[in-house]
């Protein structure tokens, strides 16, 4: 089988530790490994100007895979990750243009690196490679190598959602855009809907002819499919269980009886926090008798704390937690932690499986893994319960969670209350749903329906492009 190139913005440089690594990390490197392969990406160092040559990538071979990685230059990051990625098509495929801060320097920066880091892979491509390019920062690199003369199969997937033709026709460079998407053999998206949302786009932009999933538009000929991304469920069931180190000892024992309610996300204004917060103000409000006997727990790592949005929603967190503990704490309970602190990976699955309730709750999430390791930390003869926005593309999935409106704080109340008093029996059965489902779409099968329906795109359909 010819070998896989996966180009993802951000490189998993082998740490000789899977543990530690993420579900999404362990499926891409076992992709890698199959065919043997090659990762290429940017370390997440920012260099001094002239500190690097611009052609030098650092290569480093282990076990089976070649990992060729580099830094970003000041301005680049500034233009291309800070601004453009993340200041434009972050908040706008997130449905919050408010947040949109558009620049034609950052459109133009976003370019040019896409350039660079084309012209950059060039050199290590083999003719009959297949490419897998990853995610929003890497819209227009298939355009960049066929300009190039490459007729490799490349293909692309979208982690986070698409949105509807309203909000994505507001960014300035739509068109161009939307153009350089169709120049792929394969955009894959996390669900139905996401899909459809790129196609009426394009539809609204040009004529489009589609025969099932292959589409003709703009002079290209590309598929669609659908492939919702998944996890490990073992792996997590194993991380969840075993001893408890004595820091884990000491906290079950002083969460006595009191039931608890676990978040867990990047701090990100797309996983509607301060929205959760006031939705657990009015459990406290509405609901007085779990006052002092449950606790929430926010963990929330700081993410892309560059970048002013995510400054601003931070202050507002501290905010709104000292005002609830404020309100509704007492000399012996206080009601919210809010810890803005990355964990270590399999100390968080223990504490996932710990806990009573997971609360995810986005306001627009691509798919939300949260969810899913919640899910498969549980200990199966007593598990907790899953309360899920409809709008995380895991709700498509796990319809046997809670699912929930993120922005209606009181029917989110309602559901912490069911799911505090919910019994037994319902939380097993309610666990056993999603399990199946998590077993069956795993991120074994997330990677392998995408990657053979990437190299059975037909050659006809490529060579007509
Ligand atoms: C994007 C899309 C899509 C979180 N806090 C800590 C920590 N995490 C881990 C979680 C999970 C991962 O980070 C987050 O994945 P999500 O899917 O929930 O969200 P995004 O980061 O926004 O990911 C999303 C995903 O891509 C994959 O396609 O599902 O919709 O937005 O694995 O456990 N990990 C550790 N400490 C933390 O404090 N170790």
């Amino acid at each position: 089988m010819s070998r896989l190139v996966v180009v993802s913005n951000r490189i998993a440089l082998p740490t000789g530790s899977k543990s530690s690594a993420g579900g999404l990390t362990v499926g891409i490197v076992d992709a890698l490994k199959t065919t043997g392969g090659l990762w290429y990406g940017w370390n997440g160092e920012i260099n001094e100007i002239g500190e690097e040559d611009e052609d030098d990538l650092a290569m480093l071979d282990h076990d089976g895979i070649t990992y060729a990685s580099f830094g970003l230059d000041q301005n680049d990051y500034d233009l291309y990750y800070l601004q453009f990625s993340n200041a434009v098509l972050w908040p706008a495929f997130h449905y919050r243009l408010d947040l949109v801060n558009f620049q034609r320097e950052a459109w133009e920066g976003y370019c040019r690196v896409n350039t660079r880091l084309a012209e950059r892979l060039l050199p290590l491509l083999q003719p009959d490679d297949v490419l897998w390019i990853h995610d929003y920062h890497l819209l227009p690199f298939a355009a960049e190598l066929r300009k190039r003369g490459v007729t490799n199969r490349i293909g692309f997937f979208l982690h986070i959602p698409f949105p509807t033709p309203e909000i994505f026709n507001a960014l300035p460079p739509h068109q161009e855009l939307l153009a350089m998407m169709c120049e792929y053999d394969l955009l894959g998206f996390q669900t139905d809907s996401d899909r459809s949302a790129f196609l009426d786009s394009v539809g609204q932009l040009t004529p489009l002819v589609s025969t099932d999933n292959v589409h003709q538009a703009l002079g290209h000929t590309f598929s669609t499919g659908v492939y919702p991304i998944g996890i490990e469920p073992d792996s997590i069931k194993q991380m969840a269980e075993g001893p408890l180190p004595p820091k884990m000892v000491a906290m079950k024992k002083d969460l006595g009886d009191a039931k608890n309610i676990i978040a867990c996300e990047r701090l990100d204004y797309s996983k509607g926090l301060p929205e959760r917060f006031l939705a657990y103000e009015a459990l406290l409000e509405h609901y007085p008798q779990h006052r002092g006997n449950i606790r929430y727990s926010q963990i929330a790592p700081t993410s892309r704390g560059d970048v002013q949005a995510y400054q601003d929603i931070r202050h507002q967190l501290q905010t709104e937690a000292g005002r609830i503990n404020g309100n509704y704490g007492t000399l012996g309970w206080t009601p919210l932690y809010y810890l803005n602190q990355h964990f270590d990976r399999r100390l968080l699955m223990k504490i996932f499986r710990l806990t009573d309730i997971g609360l995810v709750t986005p306001l627009r999430d691509g798919m939300n893994l949260v969810a899913k390791e919640y899910v498969a930390a549980q200990d199966p003869d007593d598990p907790g319960v899953l309360i899920l926005s409809r709008f995380a593309g895991a709700a498509n999935e796990l319809t046997a969670a809670l699912i929930v409106n993120p922005y209606d704080r009181d029917e989110v109340a309602a559901a912490l209350d069911q799911a505090l008093t919910m019994s037994r029996t319902e939380r097993i059965s309610r666990y056993n749903d999603m399990m199946a489902v998590l077993r069956r779409n795993d991120i074994t099968r997330w990677r392998t329906d995408y990657l053979q329906d990437l190299r059975a795109v037909n050659a006809s359909q490529r060579s007509s492009g």
